[in-house]
């Protein structure tokens, strides 16, 4: 049973997601392709045993989903099931397992393919980076479903595009393919179709590569600092760089470009 605080209660179903353990990276895959990955409340417990269970050896984590889609959103079969009560608590299980994904110790970077919707984007949207390919499509389908994002999307999906956006989106049904989504910023690559994996794993093996302090300060400071006022911005981010600064592994890396023998950025 997950020691996950937002899925108490509710058994993972394991088998609905796959955990691929690299040396430095664990490729997490969504594993209901009969069902589009759509996310049950077993999935979504899965989701957060897994993430509670990477190795330590895990510098990054790659998301994906098998099939033709990535994510068909949230399991519509099991709503039908929920009184007001037990949907205000499924909402916040799914805060608490994005949270752990969010602002866990890794990046995440996401491979998205096929329907990224609902539930799906919003899953997307509490990754640090997304790779779209080219047979990617973004939307909100709650507005033609009666129901509401339930899944921090009106939060996370307008911090990326706007809430006026999110508010077509759903009013109207559209439906963003991946050129204009990646242009508006639902994803930060645009690949050639049935690329997206590879070019998720290239990402985060390159991530893996960073000092885990820095990594862990981009997660951490990042979106905090964008939501404090710049006076208090300025100081978070002085202490996470003096924190950062004083790791050995910083210190080595800095000697090693003086040196000569570190990596120098190119073009
Ligand atoms: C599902 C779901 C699902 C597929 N819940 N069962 N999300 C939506 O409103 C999107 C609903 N899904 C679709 O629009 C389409 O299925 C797709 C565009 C994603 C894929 O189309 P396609 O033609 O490849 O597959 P399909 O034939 O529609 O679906 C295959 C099976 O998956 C079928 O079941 P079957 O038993 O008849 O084979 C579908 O019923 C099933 N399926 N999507 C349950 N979502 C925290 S709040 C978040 C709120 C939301 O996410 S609302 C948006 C829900």
């Amino acid at each position: 049973m997950s020691n996950i605080q937002g899925s108490a209660g509710i058994a993972p179903s394991l088998d609905q997601i796959q955990v691929e353990h690299r040396s430095s990276i664990s490729i997490i895959r969504l594993s209901r392709p009969q069902k589009r990955n759509a996310i049950s409340d077993g999935l979504m417990a899965a989701l957060g045993h897994h993430i509670a269970e990477l190795p330590e050896s895990t510098r990054a984590v790659v998301l994906a989903g098998e099939g033709e889609h990535f994510c068909a959103g949230l399991d519509l079969g099991e709503l039908k099931e929920r009184d007001a009560v037990e949907g205000l608590h499924h909402s916040r299980s799914w805060y608490y397992i994005l949270r752990e994904l969010e602002q866990g110790r890794r990046p995440v970077i996401a491979a998205l393919h096929g329907a990224v919707v609902g539930g799906g984007l919003e899953l997307a949207t509490a990754c640090h980076i997304r790779v779209a390919d080219d047979s990617a499509f973004f939307a909100l389908p709650e507005g033609s479903r009666g129901i509401f994002v339930g899944g921090g999307g009106s939060v996370r999906i307008s911090k990326l595009i706007g809430a006026h956006r999110v508010l077509d989106m759903m009013l109207t049904g559209r439906v963003y393919k991946a050129a204009e989504g990646t242009a508006l910023g639902l994803a930060q690559y645009h690949v050639p179709a049935g690329e997206a994996l590879t070019k998720a794993i290239e990402l985060a093996e390159r991530v893996a590569t960073n000092a885990p302090m820095t990594n862990y300060a981009l997660i951490q400071g990042l979106p905090r600092i964008a939501e404090q006022p710049a006076d208090h911005g300025f100081l978070t981010e002085s202490m996470l760089a003096a924190i950062a600064q004083s790791a050995p592994e910083a210190k080595a890396r800095v000697k090693a470009f003086l040196d000569g023998t570190g990596p120098k950025v190119r073009a």
